[in-house]
């Protein structure tokens, strides 16, 4: 919540959605950003806090989406707007290859600290997700000598050449921009609700057909790393079965191979854990974090054992604005933030109500000839349900864009996402009171009834 002026914690419609000054913005916007930088919903904000964003017009609306799983402590915490502000006055660039400061130190220390494994580490900041994933792949690469990275079915790790590479899905993250760089695989994932032999094989079968892919096609000796999100994000919050992650991260262990835990949209309480990883006791040799760590501020993160760390030579990593002073404050901030307010068990709490009344819906809709949710899934405030065509299995985009379209007009912020298009996915921020969140269910459940 705004340190100076907490907002009311309410929804508030005064206008279509979006209004009049939204949409004047919106056509300013179409005249000076390119088309390719698109926008889920053009409502502009003018204010955000707790579980809401306002509008330049008046509007409050209920938020689910976190900007993509950033604001986990809210928007504008007071933690970190005090210290990001104090930072600022102080002085807010050195470049921390140049003249180093104790804030980006602070960082690394916490993130030594809070990720899994009580083992010697080292922590590496950078700006966004993208670059984290990129520099776990040189530092993997550096360490092992070896080049091969192996990536996943409906994995998502960025937008920078690499990781567009490294991303599964096409439309709209791939199409047109490649070429791609080398020495990328792509294996199974153990996705559950889509496995052809049902459920119940799905982990073992999948991790016998990655580990298959890897002996065979790849050869394990020529693999750097293994990277996988513990929750699968932009990918529909596919929950790999368990004992998948495990068997992954056993196989890498046992034949020198870096194992990557992507925890960019999953880490910093999002699950109700610190890390997701933690849910199952893999600890990764690598991790990188971004989005949750610094409130909203710009802040990325790769930390592991210090021996793989320290692979790359003096000098062999960095980045003009890694670690940015004022992102540095907000992320101690916002960290302060998860532990006083005890957000591991916000977001489990979020879970249940949400995984409750969603399995609810999916019971109302299971006959409808119009709208059926195939799966409800998901961990503490990283939850999500699949729509299927009436009948089977069939992934259905139209009416998952439909309820979606639905929920914005209400009032109510919701992404999608998935391979398919067909994923509604809820990311509130954790710090959301719990009658708005009842709220944007009570919304979500309408906007099945219309469709
Ligand atoms: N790894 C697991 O979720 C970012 C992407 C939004 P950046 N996800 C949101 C979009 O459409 O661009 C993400 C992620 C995982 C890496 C990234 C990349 O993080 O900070 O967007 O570069």
């Amino acid at each position: 919540m705004s340190a100076a002026t907490p907002l009311p914690q309410e929804r508030r419609l005064v206008t279509a959605i979006p209004g009049p000054k939204s949409q004047e913005l919106q056509s300013r916007k179409l005249g000076a950003v390119p088309a390719g930088v698109g926008t889920t919903l053009p409502v502009y904000v003018s204010r955000a806090g707790g579980g809401v964003l306002e509008d330049v017009d008046g509007n409050s609306l209920i938020d689910f989406g976190s900007g993509i799983a950033v604001t986990n402590v809210g928007n504008s915490a007071a933690a970190v707007v005090a210290r990001a502000t104090e930072q600022l006055a102080a002085f807010t660039h050195t470049c921390f290859m140049v003249t180093p400061y104790e804030g980006y130190v602070a960082v690394a220390e916490q993130l030594n600290e809070l990720t899994p494994g009580d083992h010697d580490k080292r922590t590496a900041l950078f700006n966004s997700g993208a670059e984290a994933v990129e520099n776990a792949v040189k530092i993997a690469r550096a360490y092992t000598k070896r080049t091969a990275v192996v990536v996943f079915d409906h994995g998502y790790h960025g937008r920078t050449n690499l990781t567009m590479g490294l991303t599964a899905k096409n439309m709209p993250y791939k199409q047109g921009f490649g070429p791609f760089a080398p020495e990328i695989y792509r294996v199974p994932v153990a996705y559950p609700y889509r496995w052809l032999t049902g459920a119940e094989n799905c982990a073992a079968e999948a991790a016998a057909q990655a580990i298959e892919i890897i002996n065979k096609q790849i050869g394990a000796e020529n693999v750097a790393a293994v990277i996988i999100e513990p929750i699968q994000g932009e990918g529909g919050f596919i929950e790999p079965a368990k004992g998948f992650l495990p068997a992954i991260a056993e196989f890498a262990k046992a034949n020198g191979i870096v194992f990557v835990a992507d925890e960019i949209q999953t880490g910093f309480c999002r699950t109700g854990q610190w890390f997701a990883c933690e849910d199952e006791g893999v600890v990764p040799d690598l991790i990188t974090t971004a989005k949750g760590i610094a409130g909203g501020l710009p802040l990325a993160a790769v930390t592991g054992r210090a021996e793989i760390m320290d692979a790359a030579h003096s000098g062999g990593l960095g980045g003009t604005y890694g670690g940015n002073p004022v992102a540095c404050a907000a992320a101690l901030g916002a960290i302060e933030t998860m532990k006083s307010e005890d957000l591991n068990s916000k977001a489990r709490r979020i879970g249940e109500v949400m995984l409750a009344r969603l399995r609810e819906i999916q019971e109302k809709f299971a006959d409808s000839d119009r709208v059926r949710i195939g799966e409800v899934r998901g961990r503490g405030a990283m939850i999500a349900v699949e729509l299927v065509k009436p009948g089977g299995k069939e992934p259905d985009p139209e009416a998952t864009a439909a309820v979606a379209k639905a929920c914005h007009a209400e009032g109510l912020v919701v992404l999608t996402a998935g391979t398919y298009g067909n994923v509604l996915r809820f990311l509130p921020p954790l710090v959301i009171p719990e009658h708005l969140l009842a709220e944007g269910l009570d919304i979500l459940e309408s906007a099945f009834a219309g469709v």
